[in-house]
């Protein structure tokens, strides 16, 4: 797939996917979203990218679903268009997902935020549902992931007045990681993305999925999945390399195995 939308490139093991449409503030119209979810999917079968961070160009990281898009939309157009097969499939996705974001992450945009794994913000981050000015409401996960993230007062004031967030508040509000100054957003998120593609793949995966089914399970079934995954680690090569690795006082050399 060629892609007009957005930009794709790799340095070492890190992917990097820039959401490129600068004069909508990279809104998400329906052909981004397709271009994203081919690139994600693509990083995600290629053996030699361990993690992935996603930013935005221009002045936002992304500023909602492309609302001239979908100023025409019937609700069964919106139900029947399969829009959200495309979010799906983002969850989906095993690799570990940064989001380096700076300005505007709204609507559809905070919700690609935090589809990520981990957020790294530039000051100039700001987090928000504004939908409710539109007279909708999040659609893609921001009225459960950020109130997983968040708690329900802090959400519940975000999606009911609109009003976005600064990236310091987003810190202390636990959504995002780290807040760095602007010029710095993308190095500490690929740093990061670098620190962990350094780890053994398998781990990574696993381990990445064992957080998640944090927010879909009880606190029993979690522990089990955790456990299972623990288990099924010590059958990987790189767990015999990482434990040897500590032993003789080396630098453990992973291979996803
Ligand atoms: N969609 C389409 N175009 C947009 C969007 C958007 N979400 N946001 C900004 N733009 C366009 C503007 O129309 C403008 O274009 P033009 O120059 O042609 O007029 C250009 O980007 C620059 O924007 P502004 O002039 O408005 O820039 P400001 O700095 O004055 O304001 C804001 C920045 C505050 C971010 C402002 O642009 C804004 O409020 N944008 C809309 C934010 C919003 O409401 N987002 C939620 C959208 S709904 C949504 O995301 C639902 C998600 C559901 C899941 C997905 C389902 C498929």
């Amino acid at each position: 797939m060629t892609y007009q939308n957005i930009i794709v490139s790799t340095e070492g093991n890190i992917g990097l996917v820039t959401l490129n449409r600068p004069d909508v503030l990279n809104a998400l119209n329906q052909a981004t979203m397709n271009e994203l979810v081919d690139a994600l999917e693509a990083f995600d079968r290629n053996d030699g990218v361990r993690c992935v961070v996603l930013a935005g160009s221009g002045r936002a990281f992304a500023a909602g679903a492309d609302i001239r898009e979908m100023a025409g939309a019937t609700a069964v157009e919106m139900l029947s268009g399969y829009r959200f097969q495309q979010w799906e499939r983002i969850r989906q996705v095993a690799k570990p997902l940064i989001a380096a974001v700076h300005g505007p992450a709204l609507g559809g945009g905070c919700e690609l935020s935090m589809l990520c794994d981990i957020i790294v913000a530039s000051e100039t981050a700001q987090f928000g549902q504004p939908e409710i000015n539109l007279g909708i409401m999040p659609g893609a996960g921001g009225t459960q992931r950020l109130t997983r993230a968040i708690g329900k007062y802090r959400a519940m004031e975000m999606v009911l007045t609109g009003r976005p967030i600064p990236a310091r508040q987003a810190e202390a509000w636990g959504l995002v990681t780290k807040v760095v100054p602007p010029e710095v957003v993308l190095d500490e998120a690929k740093g990061m993305a670098r620190e962990i593609a350094g780890k053994a793949p398998v781990a990574v995966r696993l381990a990445k999925e064992s957080v998640l089914k944090a927010f879909d399970t009880h606190l029993e079934g979690g522990l089990d999945f955790e456990r299972k995954c623990f288990y099924l680690l010590f059958a990987t090569e790189d767990r015999a390399e990482g434990i040897s690795a500590f032993l003789e006082k080396r630098k453990a050399v992973f291979k996803g195995r």
